[in-house]
């Protein structure tokens, strides 16, 4: 049933593309068990107020039809307080009902939850940078968070209005240039859930998209510890390429670094996708980005490479490739 109302709301918005789901009916967070417990209450009333209404709309019609022989106007009735009352109070018994239900979700879902972990969320026209602080972790466009831990998202812009969006998990957040706004949720169950800019932010807003990975608890406290080890350098060759021609915008240090300009790439090879989200994670599509990303991504502030010759190029991608920790396989993760 569930999945038949997903597939349906897929269809309906014309959304079935994979890197563009929005799987609103299948709540992978308690912000979203919230949600998804309202929606039935609200399309059950939403159903019986207009079988009532419709219903009632075409049986008047078809009873006090013109019949052959009538003329003039029929008798008129005037007022019934009777039917008044009950027309008023049924309404009003189920405004009521949706106005208590929703209180007590919109209560639910703006408490802060007490010990959880927190995440600084950064919109960039037109990618997205995860810090840690108490892990004294960074990562950008992937946002790794454990299951059954609550977490508390900081969100701020550094350019123009953004807004954080991850259907499968929780409620869309503007992120704000100056401003913290704050969402909190505790993820349920491990998946790659898909992320959106729900703002309009620029030339390419469409492409500032974003993934959500939920690691098992284990799992994602081993991540950690082992991303706090320096990388292994996959390519001495791409590391100078890197150093010459990258490294003054993008950090690969899985830290924030004094002031940031680009992603941080330090865990380039666990990445699912790349820039913001738009394709694949593969050498051919690193390739590309590297030689051109406005072709990729109109507006983009990363200036293309297409200079570098082939050999750099492959160095390159070899190298930032290998900036990973060992044993993840993210791509395997259920899809939401
Ligand atoms: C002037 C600063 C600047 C320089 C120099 C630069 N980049 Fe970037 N890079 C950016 C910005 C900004 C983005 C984010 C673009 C976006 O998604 O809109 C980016 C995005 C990327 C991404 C996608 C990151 C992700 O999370 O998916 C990769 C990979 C990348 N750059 C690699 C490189 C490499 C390799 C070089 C050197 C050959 C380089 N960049 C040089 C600024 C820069
Ligand atoms: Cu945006």
């Amino acid at each position: 049933m569930r999945k038949g109302i997903a597939a349906l709301s897929l269809l309906g918005l014309g959304l079935a593309q994979e890197a563009h789901r929005v799987a609103i009916t299948h709540p992978g967070g308690s912000y979203n068990q919230e949600v998804a417990f309202l929606w039935p209450w609200v399309y059950f009333f939403s159903v019986v107020i207009f079988a009532v209404v419709a219903g009632a709309l075409a049986y008047v019609t078809w009873k006090f039809r013109a019949r052959p022989g009538d003329e003039g106007e029929p008798p008129q009735i005037h007022g019934n307080d009777r039917l008044e009352v009950v027309w008023t109070l049924i309404p009003l018994a189920i405004v009521f009902v949706l106005f208590g239900l929703t209180a007590k979700a919109l209560i639910q879902v703006n408490r802060p939850i007490p010990g959880a972990l927190k995440v600084e969320v950064t919109g960039y026209q037109f990618w997205w940078d995860f810090h840690y602080p108490s892990l004294g972790l960074r990562n950008s466009n992937e946002l790794i968070l454990p299951a059954g831990v609550p977490v508390e998202l900081e969100i701020t812009s550094k350019d123009v209005i953004h807004s954080f969006w991850v259907p499968g998990l929780a409620g869309k957040r503007d992120a704000i240039p100056g401003q913290t706004t704050r969402l909190s949720f505790e993820p349920k169950e491990p998946g790659l859930y898909y992320g959106f800019c729900a703002e309009l932010c620029g030339a390419s807003h469409a492409r500032m998209l974003f993934r959500v990975v939920v690691l098992p608890k284990e799992e994602f406290d081993r991540f950690v510890e082992q991303a706090k080890a320096a990388p292994p350098v996959a390519d001495e060759r791409g590391q100078q390429v890197f150093q010459q021609n990258c490294a003054a915008c993008h950090g690969v240090a899985r830290s924030m670094p004094p002031a940031v300009i680009g992603p941080d790439l330090g865990l380039m090879g666990n990445r699912t996708s790349l820039a913001a989200g738009i394709v694949e994670n593969t050498p051919e599509n690193l390739k590309a980005w590297i030689k051109d990303p406005l072709a990729m991504k109109p507006g983009s502030k990363m200036p293309g490479f297409p200079q570098l010759s082939e050999e750099d190029l492959e160095a390159l991608v070899r190298y930032l490739e290998g900036l990973k920790v060992e044993g993840f396989d993210f791509k395997a993760l259920p899809k939401f």
